[in-house]
């Protein structure tokens, strides 16, 4: 077989797969927060969310560009039009700045996700994100 079109499809292949697992892998940023100490992302999987197991992603970044891994994040999850029962607690470092926090999204509609940061310097800073469950 002639080993250029082997090559070809060899490349063909890889780039194939390479663009599947990022695909699988996105969650686009829903919103960010840029108070005076830094940067908060939030983005979620699956996006759009979808009524079951959610995990939802913060990305935190200090006012410089760089990555905060030591940072204490914890939230407070529920809808915005009712009372679902407040789902709360301490987000999980992932490292390179990413922590996550897995729920429930337990009805269609409106949620909002408040986030609020502890750094080590003792500064914190609290966001709001509402997301859509469909
Ligand atoms: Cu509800």
């Amino acid at each position: 077989m002639n080993t250029k079109i082997l090559l070809i499809l060899l490349i063909l292949m890889f780039g194939a797969i390479g663009y599947l697992s990022l695909k699988v892998n996105s969650s686009s940023v829903l919103g960010t927060s840029t108070n005076g100490s830094g940067l908060i992302s939030l983005s979620t999987n699956p996006n759009p969310l979808k009524p079951g197991p959610a995990t939802f992603l913060i990305d935190l970044k200090d006012k410089n560009g760089k990555v905060v891994n030591d940072a204490k994040v914890s939230y407070n999850i529920n809808m915005t039009t009712m009372d679902m029962g407040e789902q709360n607690g301490n987000a999980t470092s992932q490292g390179n700045g990413r922590y996550s926090i897995s729920a429930k999204m337990t009805m269609l509609g409106p949620w909002k996700v408040s986030i609020t940061v502890k750094m080590t310097d003792g500064s914190s800073e609290k966001k709001d994100f509402t997301v859509n469950v469909r």
